[in-house]
């Protein structure tokens, strides 16, 4: 085991800059601190709701808020970082220095499964500053600006997946507290027969959509000629792990209940670092599954889009339909 590779030594070896590397360095020893809190969850009271709603309207759980001041705190305390922004927070919080990098994040994704002990997750999107201090308008960069992309997972293990522009590296969190390096290259098959969505969303969906996941479930009878299995976590973070580690895709379309909402998923902090991920390790991330969501121009910090994700023929499929 301690023969593989640490987080540290990779970036060490990485042909990135040294902030960036520091950077991702405070950003992964937060999320060592946000998955004790995590892991201990009842036996130190951090169970059930905060009492809050965010900016977004949804009820804040108090994980939601620890872990929020876990990587505000040590991402602003970082001398790399000028600034962050949230899901958890109205607007972007500037450093009280200058630094040249950005850090957008959703601390816990996932807050649905906290209580139930399933799978949660942090999902960071690091992006490069402007000179001064950032303003919200700072932040609203495309997908292709971001310069490093990672979630942790705390799952059964607890993972660090990472890309900063050249491939997608998985590090697993040992015994010692050390994240090492467990899975090299990893790839999204082109191909699948696993859909992930919200079945209970389907009188909602446009007419596109509903044909697409008609034909999934009418497996080897239908059009498709092959069987699907269906899997929803209920936190993105756990269903685009499982969509790198062996193919499926991922969906979360517009839908009709709220017209002027695009969608449930934000941009910035999810489908931004999700869809840079996903095409480093050779998957499609679309809005449409024509649409690349690294190539929207965003508008607003906590904007909603449309995803559709991964293996790269199915989401082909997707769009055809
Ligand atoms: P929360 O972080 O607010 O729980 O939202 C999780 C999420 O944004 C994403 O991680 C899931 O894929 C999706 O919502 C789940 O949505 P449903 O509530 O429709 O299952």
């Amino acid at each position: 085991m301690t023969d593989r590779i640490s987080l540290d030594d990779h970036l060490g070896t990485l042909d990135a800059p040294e902030g960036l590397k520091t950077v991702l360095r405070v950003v992964a020893g937060a999320c060592v601190d946000i998955r004790k809190v995590v892991a201990e969850g009842a036996l130190v009271g951090a169970l059930g709701a905060s009492g809050a709603v965010n900016v977004q309207d949804e009820e804040q759980k108090k994980l939601d808020v620890i872990s929020n001041d876990i990587l505000t705190a040590a991402l602003l305390a970082c001398h790399a970082v000028a600034g962050v922004a949230s899901e958890e927070m109205e607007t972007v919080q500037p450093a009280d220095h200058a630094g040249d990098y950005l850090a957008l994040f959703d601390p816990l994704d996932g807050s649905s499964n906290i209580d139930i002990n399933a799978p949660v997750g942090t999902i960071v999107s690091v992006l490069r500053a402007p000179q001064g201090t950032p303003t919200e308008a700072d932040f609203l960069q495309s997908g292709r600006s971001q310069v490093a992309a990672l979630y942790a997972l705390y799952g059964a293990q607890t993972m660090l997946v990472l890309t900063t522009g050249s491939g997608v590296k998985g590090f697993t969190l040992s015994a010692d507290g050390e994240w090492r390096l467990t899975h090299d290259a990893i790839a999204v098959s082109p191909d699948t027969k696993e859909f992930a969505i919200n079945m209970s969303n389907q009188r909602h969906w446009s007419e596109a959509v509903q044909r697409y996941v008609d034909g999934v479930l009418k497996g080897a009878d239908g059009p498709r000629g092959k069987n699907f299995n269906m899997r929803w976590v209920a936190a993105m973070v756990a269903d685009v792990h499982r969509i790198l580690m062996r193919g499926g895709v991922f969906l979360y379309p517009w839908d009709r209940r709220e017209p002027e909402k695009p969608g449930k998923l934000r941009l910035m902090y999810e489908g931004n670092p999700m869809a840079l991920l996903v095409e480093q390790a050779g998957g499609k991330a679309t809005t449409d599954g024509t649409q690349a969501i690294l190539d929207v121009q965003p508008e607003q910090l906590h904007q909603r889009i449309p995803v559709a994700l991964g293996s790269a023929n199915e989401i082909d499929a997707y769009a055809g339909v």
